[in-house]
């Protein structure tokens, strides 16, 4: 067995504590990545399906706010994860996470570069192949997650990937609080990754609506849609999401669900239409009642769970 509250993960990227933010598209920009890496966590810029010239520019923004390791999430469906790869090796960027695909064919360029390579897996088998092929770490990624995700839940898939890799293992999907953290030591992990949590904090730039949206959630806000094309996304249920459950229960093409979809996260994200946007969000929604500046939720989340460990103690009998 492992030591459970192993502190290889901090260690090895030089983090105060084992806490990433999701590197979400459009949501993830340097002002986000920049207060969580100033307070310890690992902030990390979302290059989303932006071009190399502006995840370049994130980059020269989050190192004008902190001096400590980021990371960038390159969203690997993009038309851009190529430039954006030569970019993060070009400018050492500390962390690579990656996300919706197979980073193997650009293991070597990265790890060639010093680039730190953790992706985001939701099966052991992909965890497996990408430890082999050079992984420094693993984000398991369980569907409570919003976004685009996997079919295992956290509490299944987290000591499932520690029993399977070596390497140190970060637990995401259903993570907002100090309980969070402490539950997912308990399970082998030695850090935690939140995004919603994060999106919720003075320095994402999501619409004020957007944010409301999730304040006023609850534990069944959620939706997941697109099951019937192997991309299904997890979102905040509002007219969007009951009009694409209609047309795919009506057998609507791939292609004519992807073209229904196209656009609705930026519009959701950026101009607040969350009403007929796509509203990205994790099942703890219902557990995030605050704005919070990230620094806050980053002391919060550490405070709570050090007293948990403190409190369970260790003895059952
Ligand atoms: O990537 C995410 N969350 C996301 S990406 C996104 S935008 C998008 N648009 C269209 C299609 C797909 C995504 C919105 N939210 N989280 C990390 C994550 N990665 N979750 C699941 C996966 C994943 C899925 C399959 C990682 C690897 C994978 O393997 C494919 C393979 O080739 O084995």
């Amino acid at each position: 067995m492992k030591t459970r509250l192993g502190r290889r993960l901090t260690g090895l990227l030089g983090l105060d504590y084992p806490v990433f933010q999701g590197g979400m598209a459009w949501l993830g920009t340097a002002e986000l990545a920049g207060a969580v890496s100033a307070a310890g966590g690992l902030g990390i810029i979302g290059a989303g399906n932006a071009p190399a010239s502006w995840v370049a520019e994130e980059i020269r923004k989050v190192r004008a706010i902190s001096i400590r390791p980021f990371g960038v999430n390159v969203l690997l469906v993009s038309p851009h994860a190529g430039e954006v790869i030569d970019l993060v090796c070009r400018e050492r960027v500390p962390v690579v996470t990656t996300g919706a695909g197979n980073p193997g064919p650009h293991m070597a360029d990265l790890k060639a570069a010093g680039v730190k390579v953790i992706p985001v897996v939701s099966s052991v088998s992909l965890a497996v192949r990408l430890v082999r092929a050079g992984a420094d770490a693993v984000i398991a990624e369980g569907g409570e997650s919003g976004g685009h995700i996997g079919e295992t839940s956290t509490m299944a898939l987290v000591p499932q990937v520690v029993d399977a890799v070596k390497v140190p293992v970060v637990a995401a999907g259903g993570i907002a609080d100090g309980r969070g953290l402490a539950a997912a030591l308990a399970l082998g992990a030695e850090g935690v990754q939140m995004g919603t949590r994060f999106v919720c904090t003075p320095e994402c730039v999501a619409h004020p609506d957007y944010k409301q949206a999730i304040l006023k959630a609850g534990d069944r806000s959620t939706a997941v849609t697109g099951r019937s094309t192997g991309h299904p996304v997890r979102a905040i249920r509002n007219p969007l999401t009951r009009e694409y459950e209609r047309r795919e229960a009506a057998g609507a093409t791939l292609a004519e669900l992807t073209e229904f979809g196209s656009g609705r996260f930026r519009a959701a994200a950026l101009d607040g239409d969350v009403t007929h946007g796509t509203v990205i969000a994790g099942e703890i929604a219902g557990l995030i009642r605050s704005i919070e500046p990230a620094a806050a939720v980053i002391e919060r989340v550490v405070r709570e769970a050090e007293a948990i460990l403190r409190e369970l103690g260790g003895e059952l009998r």
